[in-house]
């Protein structure tokens, strides 16, 4: 279901003048009202009337996640305080929180992305959602909540944790959508499982999953253990929070940018110039509609490709790839490039393993160690195997995609620790 047709499917060039329009007010804005972009433009001898065509936006300078942390906690605002009418926050594994802010129009439109991300994921009026994204200063809770009420959902805001409760709640209030990281999702069909609730006794229909990185092994992984279809969602608080771009339930095949609310590029990490469409590069992001908090060009680290080819579910928004890793969680192993992902998608080639693992990065003198710590999904599959051979064929496989020799270490199943928000994968105690 499309929730807003109009704008959904807007003809490609009628978008183009749209953004072309909105980007000229929100360079106006930022210039106008944040100090910071004064002096960045100025610096880069360009000013908004610059700006006549969408290319022109190339000429501006990038915002990085270190002016944000150079202007903490308002600097970025560029409305008075009294004006805006909410404070998010990413707490970030470096040094201070970002912070982002929003006003009641933006709110308004924060709500109108995630309602069309919900119903492209297959949610409609009446649906019940069970949102288990964590609520507070994290954007996931509240973002979807939002979206969920515009959209016309019951909203259950289970937020992240306490999982017994939340499998009574899934199985007493009969939600048919479910809202969650994705490796939480993978928790909860566990706890399910563990109280003998099988996939298709509940009356869950869709999920929509987003906020950390996963693979497309790790989607038939739930639609399977749940029963559902299982949307990948993105978005950063940065840009606005969840609902920056969707995935429809047709394709399940790249995400559609909300293209009437933010322009994106896709630049070569290193260069920062553009790569063709197609190829994976850094997202960067410029926010269309935004009053409290606009951003130009802000680099995300996130990687992913575009696509513009035409999509059967009718919406004409271009599309990004699924996440692919982020500039800064690529490891460096002993000089090799190592995206988790690369991982998780060998693991759960086996069925036989859990959809839950943990690579741990140590020294052993000079040399990095790597390794990959899996579960069996039950007693009966780790008895199954000869275990030397199928720990040799598995390590193998994973050395021949990493192409670097990494320890694979099988643990008994519910012993990697399991997550109620973000997942962590990576340990990396290099530094120690
Ligand atoms: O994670 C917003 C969100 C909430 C998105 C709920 C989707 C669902 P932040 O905490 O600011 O905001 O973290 C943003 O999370 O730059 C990506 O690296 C990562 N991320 C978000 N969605 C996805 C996704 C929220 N679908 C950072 N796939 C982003 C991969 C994702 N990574």
């Amino acid at each position: 279901m499309l929730w807003n047709p109009t704008v959904e499917t807007m003809p490609r060039q009628a978008i183009l003048a749209l953004q072309l329009e909105r980007l000229q007010q929100t360079l106006q804005h930022a210039y106008k009202n944040i100090p910071l972009y004064q002096q960045r433009f100025a610096s880069y001898g360009v000013s908004p009337e610059h700006l006549t065509t969408l290319d022109d936006l190339k000429k501006f300078p990038f915002t990085t996640k270190s002016d944000l942390r150079d202007t903490y906690p308002f600097g970025m605002f560029a409305v008075p305080l009294q004006q805006v009418a909410r404070i998010h926050a990413s707490s970030g594994t470096k040094g201070k929180a970002t912070v982002v802010g929003y006003t009641a129009a933006d709110l308004d439109n924060w709500a109108e992305c995630v309602a069309r991300a919900i119903a492209s994921a297959g949610g409609k009026p009446g649906d019940i959602l069970h949102n288990a994204y964590g609520y507070g200063l994290f954007t996931g809770g509240l973002g979807l909540h939002a979206g969920a009420e515009r959209l016309g959902c019951t909203v259950v805001p289970a937020s992240g944790g306490f999982t017994k409760r939340q499998t009574t709640l899934l199985q007493d209030f009969g939600a048919t959508g479910l809202s969650c990281t994705p490796s939480y999702a993978v928790n909860l069909a566990e706890a399910l499982l563990a109280e003998g609730i099988e996939p298709g006794q509940l009356a869950l229909r869709f999920g929509i999953f987003g906020a950390e990185p996963w693979s497309e092994e790790m989607r038939k992984r739930i639609e399977t253990l749940l029963g559902i279809d299982a949307v990948d969602i993105y978005g950063l608080s940065e840009v606005m929070g969840p609902g920056v771009a969707v995935e429809c339930a047709q394709e399940k095949n790249g995400l559609h940018v909300w293209e009437d609310h933010f322009l994106f590029e896709v630049v070569d990490p290193q260069t920062g110039e553009a790569v063709p469409n197609g190829t994976v590069g850094e997202l960067v992001f410029t926010s269309l509609t935004k009053e409290a908090f606009p951003v130009v060009r802000y680099r995300t680290g996130d990687l992913a490709s575009r696509s513009d080819e035409p999509c059967v579910c009718g919406r004409t928004h271009a599309k990004m790839s699924r996440i692919k890793g982020r500039v800064d969680d690529m490891l460096i192993v002993r000089g090799v490039n190592v995206f988790p992902q690369e991982v998780e998608a060998e693991l759960l080639t086996v069925p036989e393993l859990a959809p839950h693992y943990q690579i741990v990065l140590a020294k052993n003198g000079p040399l990095d160690t790597m390794e990959v710590h899996a579960e069996w999904r039950s007693e009966e599959d780790s008895a199954k195997y000869p275990l030397d051979a199928f720990h040799h064929t598995l390590q193998h496989a994973l050395h021949t995609r990493l192409q670097i020799a990494a320890k694979l270490i099988i643990h008994p199943p519910f012993t990697i620790a399991r997550s109620e928000g973000k997942a962590v994968r990576v340990v990396d105690r290099r530094d120690l």
